[in-house]
This record gives structure tokens, C-alpha cells and sequence, in this order.
């Protein structure tokens, strides 16, 4: 297969949105009788669409609806920086957490009113070392009660987790005793709209005794995102029965279709290359591969006492994380995809830049 495969993307999306695929919902009864429950607990909440499309015979799929200028506002568009940041100094880690409603850009054009943990979503990479204690201040500035779930924390979960109202603030602390990645995210019901809404983040727990060097650090969560509307002329709000039905319209990598395709993250050949994913999901696994390597060392789930050696494909289930190491020696451009290619069409593919060398991958 030429590697030229994943450059057609954008024309690949152009096509697709003159397609505008109508697929027929598949519960009815069920479905409506969910829709109606969770609505009747969060009928006033803005940001989201909780009665969806519910109601009509189909869904509508708005995967690859880009604007005509699409190109030039991916290229202007300022990545989100995935490198790891370091560890601050100290054994308390203090988090300030900002909850924040705002309007995302998720493609080219695309807009989608978020609510957020600090303004993105992603949320800040937190990095941390085993042993040190993390305190967490939330401060909600949103319109409805949130709250942060880490999953590096052992803790009373009805006691930590627990829901902040607007306008107030909450702290708690945990020892981070477990090396790993890690999600966090909002733990409010219903959860998968809170998730679905932009409401993760990645924490990485490094062992007391540190991975091996690596010239490279590179942080990468997966999420879906599901459109009540193209998001193109005013922002879209979550359509929650295509989030409960997992029809996404688009699939990203730090929250933004195909980002690392317009801005490669980079490496010198014989770099070793360590990638932290984590699937924020809210539903759906990221199959992580890189095109044209192997996977050296792949510590499975976040387990940082063991790893598996020269895999091709791992599965990051929504929830988890997996730490993936390669070298690679050839310059060129690498796609890091999920082998589940309904997400890579939908936006979930990036490109690893190796040496100084031209092109890209993306016409
Ligand atoms: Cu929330």
C-alpha cells in the first residue's frame, strides 16, 4: 500500500460531506425512554442537546463537513503541544482547575460549545512522580455542577469526586502511589455527556524509578465527538443519542481532526520516542500503530512493571492508557493512527516527522 493512503483525507472529507449520510437509528423504544429520563434530571443545561435528534427516524451524520477554506485554517491553526511538560519540584503538586463553558474549534472550522476543565480539551497534561501528593482545587465557572474523577487516585470516590456547584470551589489531595497514564475526568452524571462535552485529560505517573532516556515525550488522548449540527455557520452542542448510539461525527488526537497531520510532531532518526495515549473515549478503544514501525516496548494499560516487546497494534480501551516506545532510523513521515479506521477517517490520525525531510502526507 502507498503511504500516500492516509493523505487523501481532506478530499476524502470534502466527498463525504456531499454525501451526508443518513444512518437509521437502531432503538426506538429504549432509546426514548433513556432520553426522556436523563433529560428530565438535566433539561436546563446549556452545552448540550440531551433530547438529540430523539424522535426522528435517522441520525444525521455530519463526519468530514468542512468549510471551503478548511485547508488554509488547519495550517493557521495552533496545535495543541503535546509534549510531556516536566515534573514540578516539591511533594505537593498544588492543581488549580479551572471549569470553563467555551466554544471549541474540534476541525478546520468546525465549532463545538464545550465545556472544559481550564478552556481545552484536552484539559492540561499532568505530570507527576510517584510518591507525590496531588492537591486539586476545582473552581467552577461553568453553569452546572462538575467535578474530576483521576484514575491515578486511590480515594473515596462519593468523598473526592463529587460534584462542585457554579461559582464555588473544591479541593482534595491524593498520593499518586501508582506509576502510569492515567485519564481524569468529570464524574458528574450523566457522565458521557460531561466526557462527551470535552471534560478530560491525560495524567502521567512517572515510576520512582524513571523509564529509560527518552529524546522524545509525546502525550496524545483520543476523543469523540458527537454534533447536533455541521458546526460550521454557529457552534454544535452534543446530540446525545449519537453519543449514546457511538455514531461520532469526529475522532481526534488532543481534540482537533488531523492536527499533527498539519504539524507533525518530530523526531531525529535513532531517537527513541515514547507516546503517552490515553482514550478519553467516552465509547470507543483507540487501536494505537504507527505506520512503517513497531511498537519497541509497549507498556500495556498504563502498567509501568512490564511491557511488551516489537508489537504492531495496541488497544487503548476508553478509560485506559498505554505507554508505546519506538526508534526509528529511516527520516520520513509516520503516521500514528487508530487501526480502527472509521476513526482515522473521522479525524484520528497525526504524522511523526522523522529527520529533516519535506513534504507532507496530507494531498
Ligand atoms: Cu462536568
Amino acid at each position: 500500500m502507498k503511504p500516500t493512503s492516509w493523505t487523501i483525507l481532506p478530499v476524502a472529507v470534502a466527498a463525504v460531506a456531499a454525501l451526508t449520510v443518513a444512518i437509521v437509528a437502531i432503538s426506538n423504544d429504549n432509546s426514548s425512554t433513556s432520553t426522556t429520563s436523563a433529560a428530565s434530571t438535566t433539561q436546563s443545561a446549556p452545552g448540550m442537546n440531551m433530547a438529540g435528534t430523539a424522535g426522528k427516524a435517522t441520525l444525521q451524520s455530519y463526519a468530514g463537513q468542512l468549510p471551503a477554506n478548511a485547508d488554509a485554517l488547519a495550517k493557521a491553526h495552533k496545535p495543541y503541544d503535546a509534549t510531556l511538560p516536566p515534573v514540578p519540584a516539591g511533594e505537593v503538586v498544588p492543581l488549580h482547575i479551572a471549569l470553563k463553558d467555551v466554544t471549541l474549534q474540534i476541525a478546520p472550522g468546525v465549532k463545538f460549545s464545550a465545556w472544559t476543565f481550564d478552556g481545552g480539551a484536552p484539559g492540561p497534561v499532568i505530570h507527576v512522580r510517584q510518591g507525590q501528593t496531588v492537591k486539586v482545587t476545582l473552581t467552577n465557572g461553568g453553569a452546572i455542577p462538575h467535578s474530576i474523577d483521576f484514575h491515578a487516585a486511590r480515594i473515596a470516590p462519593d468523598k473526592a469526586f463529587t460534584s462542585v456547584m457554579p461559582g464555588k470551589s473544591f479541593s482534595f489531595s491524593f498520593k499518586a502511589n501508582d506509576p502510569g497514564v492515567y485519564m481524569y475526568h468529570c464524574g458528574t452524571p450523566p457522565v458521557l455527556a460531561h466526557i462527551a462535552n470535552g471534560m478530560y485529560g491525560a495524567i502521567v505517573v512517572d515510576p520512582k524509578t524513571p523509564l529509560r532516556h527518552a529524546d522524545k515525550e509525546y502525550v496524545l488522548v483520543a476523543g469523540e465527538w458527537y454534533l447536533d449540527s455541521p458546526g460550521l455557520n454557529k457552534p454544535a452542542y452534543l446530540d446525545m443519542d449519537k453519543a449514546r448510539l457511538m455514531m461520532p461525527d469526529w475522532v481526534t488526537f488532543n481534540g482537533y481532526a488531523n492536527q499533527y497531520k498539519d504539524h507533525p510532531l518530530t523526531a531525529k532518526p535513532g531517537d527513541l520516542v515514547r507516546f503517552y495515549v490515553v482514550d478519553a473515549g467516552p465509547s470507543l478503544t483507540t487501536a494505537f500503530h504507527i505506520v512503517g514501525t513497531i511498537l519497541d516496548r509497549a507498556y500495556v494499560n498504563g502498567d509501568m512493571t512490564q511491557f511488551q516487546s516489537s508489537v504492531q497494534t495496541v488497544d487503548v480501551p476508553a478509560g485506559g492508557g498505554g505507554v508505546f516506545e519506538t526508534r526509528i532510523t529511516q527520516p520520513g513521515l509516520y503516521p500514528f493512527v487508530s487501526h480502527s479506521f472509521a476513526s482515522v477517517d473521522m479525524g484520528e490520525v497525526g504524522i511523526l516527522k522523522v529527520g529533516n525531510v519535506k513534504g507532507t502526507m496530507s494531498h
